[in-house]
């Protein structure tokens, strides 16, 4: 797989995905997404992938939506152009995404973070919403998604004043799950996204489905889904093959299926 804005390079059963515009701080321009789309998109359907990680560069994972690239727009080009539903097809990818992020992630940057699974961080890390300053607003599902991260607290505080959040105040607020000196990034992120791959690919498909259920139905709704799922689970060869490992007191092998 080649692509203009994007590195994509496998290590056994785990795909990275590498924002290269390093010069412009990785602004996500409208290629940057048709790239980055169509590679999740290839990686979700080629089943010898278990889990990927999305990173940027030491400074930026990413400075947002690229500014140069609107400044000219109509709202007729914005309606017409419609960018965003590409990153609706990302975060419809069934299988994980971690988003390993150093430096900057701010509007776009931030809201691509946040459509990944979840977000492991370098100390770094600075996590915004400053679309305000430049008189408008987050495009890509920032409003919603940092609310249901951080609470209406944090993410006002956030969106209405545009300042930068640190990682480690990040994550207390929940909007990342763990923070490490920069070095150790790609080597936490790598060995999550190893372990993940290492389960049940179906197993995993359905965790992280109902995960995201829980974000958008009411708690007993989410509950029967889950029980519905979790009772499809005895259909399947790894169930039966993850109880019998532990039985006997082996590592399982799971056939994903
Ligand atoms: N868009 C385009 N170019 C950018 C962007 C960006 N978002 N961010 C940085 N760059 C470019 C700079 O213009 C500069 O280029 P050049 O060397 O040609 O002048 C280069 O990257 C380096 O940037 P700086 O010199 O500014 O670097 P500093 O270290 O001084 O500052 C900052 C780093 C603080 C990150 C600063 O660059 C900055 O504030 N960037 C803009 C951050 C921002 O406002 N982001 C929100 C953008 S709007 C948005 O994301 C809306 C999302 C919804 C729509 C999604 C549609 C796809």
């Amino acid at each position: 797989m080649s692509y203009e804005t994007i590195l994509v390079e496998r290590r056994d059963r785990v795909a990275v995905i590498t924002l290269n515009r390093p010069k412009q701080l990785n602004a996500l321009n409208v290629q940057m997404a048709r790239d980055l789309t169509d590679a999740a998109r290839e990686l979700d359907a080629d089943e010898s992938v278990g889990c990927m990680v999305v990173t940027g560069s030491a400074k930026a994972f990413a400075a947002g939506a690229d500014i140069k690239e609107m400044t000219g727009l109509s709202y007729m080009d914005a309606h017409r152009l419609d960018w965003f539903h590409l990153w609706d097809l990302l975060g419809a990818v069934r299988k994980p995404i971690i988003a390993a992020v150093s430096g900057y992630a701010l509007g776009g940057g931030c809201e691509l973070a946040m459509i990944c699974d979840f977000i492991i961080a370098a100390d770094t890390a600075k996590f915004g919403q400053p679309e305000i300053k430049l008189g408008v607003m987050p495009g890509i599902g920032g409003s919603q998604r940092l609310t249901r991260a951080v609470g209406k607290a944090k993410a006002m505080d956030m969106v209405l004043t545009g300042r930068m959040m640190d990682a480690a105040e990040a994550e207390r607020s929940g909007l990342v799950s763990r923070v490490v000196a920069p070095d150790r990034l790609m080597d936490e992120a790598l060995e999550a996204a190893k372990t993940i791959a290492a389960m049940s690919l179906p197993s995993t498909r359905m965790n992280k489905e109902a995960v995201n259920v829980a974000f958008e139905t009411g708690l007993a709704q989410g509950v029967r889904f889950e029980r519905r799922l979790f009772q499809a689970t005895f259909a399947m060869n790894d169930q039966k093959e993850g109880m019998a490992a532990f039985v006997e007191k082996r590592p399982a092998q799971f056939s994903h299926d």
